[in-house]
């Protein structure tokens, strides 16, 4: 069988992820359809041996379509979308729109592929450094159940798309070259610079991108009383998230436990051999979809055995984003095979 999919923002960074990650995973596409605004009807690309040109997004764009993958920002996604399940296709969706609504199941697929079941149209993508932790964990919290967790995530600026990419780039030339920086995407210079904001502020004094973590792991994990106290911040790298997570067990779970666990975990490859400069760096992660975990030491705070610390690394473009997105529409037609 094969499927009609459309990509719903083809020109963007996560879009064009989309496209890479279909034709590497040799997804069964019958037609592809690319969907972008007016703007760029009419560009190009390459989609192996065939040229697909842009079409201008509109509610109509989805009739004969199986899947959309949305890859657009919140309001063209609650303007778009809804046309695409009334259309009759499955959409998987990377914006925040839908990722706390009821009757939109959340899904990391080597976590709760389960949930994809429960759609009622919609599937929602998590929030690249919600992906990226909960590969880390997952086996982890299989075996000991996690109940907490501090974490501290240093975000690319691919977060930003495009638009971030671009930015640094230039910041990076421009400081170089001692001419002025004007910042456009981010509120701060962010080359040689670290900027402890991602989205607006709540009245607890968390950020939007600092709330996701809990909020979209307790969905994920169906664990409603993870609690998550996040520090989200953008550094001047370009495509790779890393995190650092310490986390807090309800049963004992020592070092050599949690590496083998890690060891044989889907999507995650251990990195952890400090002495000989082995752990996760982003420039490693990038262009590929395993999430690296490494750094695994006992939490000092503690004296009961219950808690680790550890880092890992992702790319946020691909497991972050667009591979998790492909994965989750190939564990669907799986299972609706
Ligand atoms: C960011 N996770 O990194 C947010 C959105 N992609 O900017």
């Amino acid at each position: 069988k094969t499927y009609n999919v459309a990509i719903l923002g083809a020109t963007g960074a996560v879009g064009q992820e989309m496209m890479n990650v279909l034709a590497e995973r040799d997804f069964p596409l019958n037609k592809l359809r690319l969907l972008a605004s007016k703007r760029s009807v009419g560009k190009t690309y390459q989609y192996k041996d065939q040229v697909i040109a842009c079409e201008e997004a509109t509610p109509d764009s989805f009739e004969g379509m199986d899947i959309v993958l949305g890859a657009v920002e919140n309001d063209i996604a609650e303007q778009l979308l809804p046309h695409a399940v009334k259309a009759g296709a499955v959409v998987i969706d990377n914006s925040s729109a839908y990722r706390l609504d009821d009757n939109v199941p959340l899904v990391v697929p080597e976590v709760n592929p389960q949930d994809i079941q429960k759609n009622n149209g919609i599937i929602a993508n998590p929030n690249c450094s919600t992906i990226i932790a909960l590969v880390a964990i997952n086996k982890l919290h299989e075996y000991a159940t996690v109940n907490s967790i501090i974490a501290s995530t240093y975000q690319a600026v691919s977060g930003a798309g495009v638009p971030g990419l671009n930015e640094l780039n230039t910041q990076v030339t421009q400081v170089m070259n001692d001419e002025k920086v004007e910042p456009q995407v981010f509120p701060y210079q962010i080359a040689f610079n670290l900027i402890p904001q991602i989205g607006g502020f709540d009245e607890m004094g968390y950020s939007s991108e600092e709330m996701k973590m809990q909020n979209e792991g307790r969905k994920i994990l169906h664990h409603p009383e993870l609690n998550v106290t996040c520090t989200c911040v953008r550094v001047p790298v370009m495509r790779s998230h890393s995190e650092s997570l310490t986390l807090f067990f309800d049963k004992e779970i020592d070092v050599e436990k949690a590496k083998e666990l890690l060891a044989n975990a889907d999507g995650v490859k251990l990195v952890d051999d400090p002495n000989n400069k082995q752990y996760p760096m982003p420039l490693d992660t990038s262009d590929q979809d395993l999430v690296y975990v490494g750094r695994i030491r006992k939490d000092l705070t503690q004296n009961n055995n219950k808690s680790l610390t550890l880092w890992c690394c992702g790319d946020q473009v691909r497991k972050g984003a667009a591979t998790n997105a492909v994965q989750i529409a190939i564990e669907y037609i799986k299972q609706n095979a």
